[in-house]
């Protein structure tokens, strides 16, 4: 994962232990960066709600130099999950890691129909890493992972594939969402036509010019209609939503729809991307509230 001035994410899960106040909240926090051996002073800078039933706090704790960054996520008075953005490797060194494994669960759940989501007008626009300097000219959409033939595309040979239109509703997992947004590009069964994941495909990985990167489950983006978009609402995509390529996976929360895209990567293993390793779940499914990983 990379983030400006981060080097690492130390993810613990919590077997949902109740709060009842902020107090009893940062106390939780304080015994988990304790058992870590981070004995520093934690500051608590804000909260915030993810759709109707989340809510996420922002610790950080004060270290020399700078500061560790704390998230809670929390569902309904219940922590599920800290997760530490650690600036140094030699915090790191005595924790052992386990891998994250998402359990596959596409099935057997009864869909909720974007809950806790409200409707605007417009989409917000969102950078996290900053907004990348692109040149058309040079850019080019790498192809690649567990597939029969890698390909390098560049904007022409996309504009040379067939194009095709989706009309969607986004929603973005912080809880606002647009009805009928128009996403012209490719789509990704075409592109999968050309080069020929293997079957035992699970997952699409994507990296964006700017350093964000997402992870997206395979069978969901093309049974989606999921599309390599080059055109919003009729004109080519202004440089803030995603100019020249963003993908649109409908169905999935919008920190899926990477912009500014220029790798993706078919895998069968599962890796965390930017928001996976601060928390967001590994598939993102609206329709069964798939916000951040078991909350
Ligand atoms: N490269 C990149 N892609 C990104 C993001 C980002 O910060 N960087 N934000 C994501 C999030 S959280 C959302 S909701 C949508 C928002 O799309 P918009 O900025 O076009 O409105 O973009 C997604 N794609
Ligand atoms: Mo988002």
């Amino acid at each position: 994962m990379r983030k400006k001035g981060v080097v690492g994410v130390i993810d613990c899960p919590v077997e949902e232990l109740p709060y009842s106040d902020l107090e009893e909240l940062y106390n939780i926090v304080r015994e988990y960066s304790e058992k870590l051996g981070f004995t520093n002073k934690i500051a608590f800078d804000s909260n915030e709600a993810i759709g109707t039933t989340h809510i996420l706090y922002r610790f950080h704790i004060t270290i020399p130099g700078g500061y560790i960054g704390v998230r809670v996520v929390t569902r309904n008075r219940r922590v599920y999950r800290i997760l530490y953005t650690i600036p140094d490797d030699k915090y790191l060194e005595n924790i052992e890691f386990e891998k994250y494994d998402p359990s596959p669960d596409l099935t057997g759940k009864t869909p909720i129909n974007a809950r806790g989501q409200y409707y605007i007008d417009y989409p917000v626009v969102y950078a996290s890493l900053g907004i990348p300097r692109v040149n058309p000219e040079k850019w080019v959409l790498t192809i690649n992972g567990l597939v029969e033939k890698p390909v390098k595309l560049t904007l022409a040979d996309l504009y040379s594939m067939e194009l095709e239109t989706i009309v969607i509703d986004f929603h973005c997992v912080t809880g606002w969402s647009v009805r009928n947004m128009k996403f012209t590009g490719v789509p990704l069964n075409r592109i999968t036509e050309l080069v020929k994941p293997r079957s035992d495909v699970e997952w699409i990985y994507a990296e964006s010019l700017d350093g964000y990167s997402t992870i997206i489950p395979y069978r969901e983006a093309l049974n989606n209609g999921g599309i390599l978009a080059l055109e919003m609402n009729d004109k080519p995509l202004t440089l803030e939503h995603g100019y020249p390529a963003r993908l649109v996976i409908p169905g999935l929360y919008g920190w899926k729809s990477i912009k500014w895209v220029h790798h993706i990567e078919f895998r069968k293993e599962y890796i965390d991307g930017y928001w996976e390793a601060l928390g967001y779940h590994p598939r993102g499914r609206v329709d069964y509230e798939e916000r951040f990983k078991q909350a």
